[in-house]
């Protein structure tokens, strides 16, 4: 059925008669209908990549796209007057993710669909997402999330299962999301949930009662997991998913011919970081269930788990405690003894056990031991897990290790997100790069073209009016088109230092106001959730925040300097900031971020990058080279090193610097505390003087320095387009089909 036929059976009237509303919902009805009759069941072996995220963001463009019919669909509406654009803003995003890893859950499954490989994502059907983040009194306030309606891309399936938890056991209902690849097959995103949780029991903000399981199992991502109650509860989401991935991967093997035996022929599971880590011991007790013996499920179980490693962050390496689990799982307990006694029995390295010495578990240790493969998601992020992190693992099993540098689906962050730019790209070299993305190598013939670079330049001018007035209907916020565009958007916290960036817009207030005036105006625009009980970023949020109310209320300043702090950042709102950005801010502490994968969102965009060398940053800069993109700071060697000799000390930057005590010391000036909350304020100040845990002030003059380099290139506009177009040229390696292929390739070996 066409749009037109879905609308009259729907509504009983024409197009141009429905709502946005009534479009949308038959949108997603003919969508839905078109992805079903795209269904491939081919191939004995099938990847199930488990997630505790996938952050997918809206579909109804995407699919439009994927299923071919974007244009058809967009000129129907237009002819009877109706903006496709609008009916997009009536989509509830399904923020389900926190950030990085569950973005990128997302666009490996596009790219699964769109090379045509048997693989299903399986994760949660949260009913809230990652909480909405709104700003009272510049400092951020959780509400919940939903996105849920009546009709949404969910379609309930009759599978259920069982699922026991220590003293009471709870049934499974499975939705289904089709994901339908670009001009290719559809697969399904699982996600389970049960039917006793019960969305009355949120109170004020994001809290609810975390005790009552049956009622809050899957109705929040990732509860605030400060206090225990919090961090048992996320023991309970992670067994439920993993039970059921479990019961439904074994199932399916079955049912297309598997013995068990040779279960390995027919799954390969991808374990993303940590949070599906207990599928490896649920899969040897059900497998044992069916009459298997312990030794040959534990070898059979291995051959089918890889695990991906997504930080080396101690804090976010998952280790839980013998008690909790003892409590949730208790019949997982024997399983998971035996498994760390017989690397017990083999190694006298403590610390490769599962089990340590303060009676915690170690998630990524068992991955490690008792799965095939183990990745890292970008070269440097790889190589500090070879060498540093996780020395002693690789010493016992070099075999296993390889990298899978990140990547990023074209269709949502360039045809989707950039039309623009995707018609002067297809005008220039054809329709090809939209399947095969190493083709945007062919752009480099035109970086001395005139014409061409006015017109990249002209596509950023008017994505950048698009984003100013998407951004004043939505949040008021006046931006100027004219001013640099210079963006920061991810996640909050001191490691990808936000708070560098600010100390960097404090400097420039201050050369202002000392009548020391930039070429132009420049917009430095945030967007960052902080984790609810991450106090220190929160409180970076509320010095940007601050910083915003001040600077636009200076009228010596404010013609030449613009922070914008965007509320809710999100995968919409990326998709309207990073179009429009002529500078991209990849400023983490070297060694810290394991890739990024917004610095390859922005560089197929043609923003240039100001960077240090860390994660993905590394690979960019060898492909574009030093000319196209701004590198400063200490590299990871080291920055490895001091930590190692435990010799740094911010204080002395502070003492010795006078730009940087300036800046340090205006956070807690009148001013600021006329603005904001002196507590806040003290509270980063100390952190920043005292500890800075992260290291800022040491790369802060550098980054400083070339910050103004980069702000004075800028003033030549056609030195400037050649550095977006070599950006955007050199793009396609991040192309997250060029990622599948090469895990399909390396680890899950599909036919
Ligand atoms: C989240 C929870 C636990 C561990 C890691 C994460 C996470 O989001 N990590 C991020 O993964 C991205 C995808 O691989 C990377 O690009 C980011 O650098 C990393 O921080």
């Amino acid at each position: 059925m066409n749009l037109q036929e879905i609308v009259t059976k729907k509504y009983n009237k024409g197009i141009a008669d429905c709502s946005n509303e009534e479009l949308y919902f038959a949108l997603l009805e003919m969508t839905k209908a078109m992805a079903e009759k795209k269904e491939n069941h081919n191939g004995k072996k099938k990847l199930y990549y488990i997630s505790a995220e996938f952050l997918i963001g809206k579909l109804l463009s995407n699919n439009l796209i994927n299923l071919g019919v974007y244009d058809e669909v967009r000129d129907v509406l237009a002819a009877n007057g109706k903006d496709i654009c609008a009916i997009e803003e009536v989509e509830p995003e399904p923020s389900l993710g926190n950030g990085g890893l569950g973005r990128l859950a997302a666009c490996f499954l596009d790219s699964i669909a769109t090379l045509g490989l048997n693989g299903d994502g399986v994760g949660l059907n949260y009913h809230y997402g990652l909480f909405k983040q709104v700003f009272e009194n510049n400092l951020q306030k959780e509400t919940k999330n939903p996105w849920i309606q009546d009709e949404s891309w969910l379609t309930k399936t009759d599978k259920s299962y069982q699922v026991q938890f220590g003293g009471f056991n709870v049934t499974s209902k499975l939705y289904d999301i089709d994901v339908t690849g670009y001009e290719n097959t559809t697969n399904k995103l699982h996600l389970f949930d049960i039917e006793t949780v019960d969305e009355s029991i949120v109170g004020d903000g994001i809290d609810f009662d975390k005790e009552d399981i049956k009622k809050n199992l899957t109705l929040f991502l990732y509860p605030d997991d400060s206090d225990d109650k919090g961090r048992l509860l996320r023991v309970y989401q992670q067994y439920f998913m993993v039970s059921n991935a479990a019961q439904l991967i074994l199932d399916e093997a079955v049912e297309r011919g598997c013995n068990l035996h040779d279960l390995a022929d027919y799954a390969v599971i991808q374990i993303n970081d940590t949070h599906p880590s207990m599928v490896i011991p649920e899969m040897i007790r059900l497998l044992m269930e069916r009459g298997i013996g312990m030794d040959e499920a534990i070898a059979i179980v291995s051959k089918c788990c890889a695990y991906t490693n997504h930080t080396i962050l101690a804090e976010a390496l998952e280790k839980w405690p013998i008690s909790f689990l003892e409590k949730v799982v208790p019949q997982l307990m024997p399983i998971i003894y035996e498994l760390n006694n017989r690397v017990v029995a083999k190694y006298d390295d403590k610390s490769v056990y599962i089990i340590d010495d303060e009676k915690r578990v170690h998630m990524a240790h068992m991955d490690i031991h008792y799965g095939f493969s183990v990745n890292g998601v970008a070269y440097l992020h790889t190589e500090i897990l070879k060498d540093s992190e996780l020395n002693n693992f690789y010493k016992i099993y070099p075999e296993k290790f390889n990298n899978k540098t990140n990547g990023i689906t074209f269709r949502r962050w360039l045809l989707h997100c950039d039309k623009g730019l995707t018609s002067l790209i297809e005008e220039l070299i054809g329709p090809g790069f939209k399947k095969d993305a190493m083709e945007l190598e062919k752009l480099g013939q035109f970086v001395n073209d005139d014409a061409v670079l006015d017109k990249l330049l002209a596509i950023k001018t008017e994505n950048k009016v698009v984003l100013k007035n998407y951004l004043k209907a939505t949040q008021n916020i006046d931006l100027d088109e004219n001013s640099v565009f210079d963006i920061q958007i991810k996640r909050l916290h001191e490691y990808k230092r936000q708070q560098m960036n600010a100390l960097y817009v404090i400097n420039k207030y201050f050369e202002i106001k000392a009548g020391k005036k930039p070429a132009r105006k420049i917009t430095a625009i945030f967007g960052a959730k902080a984790a609810p009980a991450y106090i220190i970023a929160k409180d970076i949020i509320h010095l940007i925040l601050c910083l915003q109310q001040l600077i636009a209320n200076d009228p010596e300043v404010s013609p030449y300097l613009q922070v914008v702090m965007v509320e809710n950042y999100n995968v919409t709102l990326a998709e309207k900031l990073i179009p429009a950005a002529d500078i991209h801010e990849q400023i983490s502490l070297a060694s810290k971020e394991a890739s990024g994968t917004s610095n390859m969102k922005f560089m197929l965009n043609g923003a240039v990058a100001i960077g240090t060398m860390d994660g993905a940053n590394v690979e960019m800069h060898q492909l574009v080279g030093d000319d196209n993109i701004y590198i400063f700071g200490e590299s990871s060697d080291e920055v490895i090193e001091h930590y190692a000799k435990a010799d740094y000390v911010s204080r002395k930057y502070y003492d010795n610097d006078a730009d940087i005590k300036r800046a340090i010391d205006f956070i807690v000036s009148d001013e600021m505390k006329a603005i904001g909350n002196a507590e806040n304020l003290e509270r980063l100040f100390n952190e920043l003087i005292n500890k800075d845990w992260f290291m800022t002030l040491p790369d802060f003059e550098s980054y400083r320095a070339k910050k103004d380099e980069m702000l004075a290139d800028y003033e030549d506009r056609k030195a400037w387009a050649k550095m977006m177009l070599t950006n955007i040229s050199k793009a396609g390696f991040f192309s997250s089909d060029r990622t599948i292929e090469q895990y399909n390739k390396d680890i899950w070996k599909l036919d």
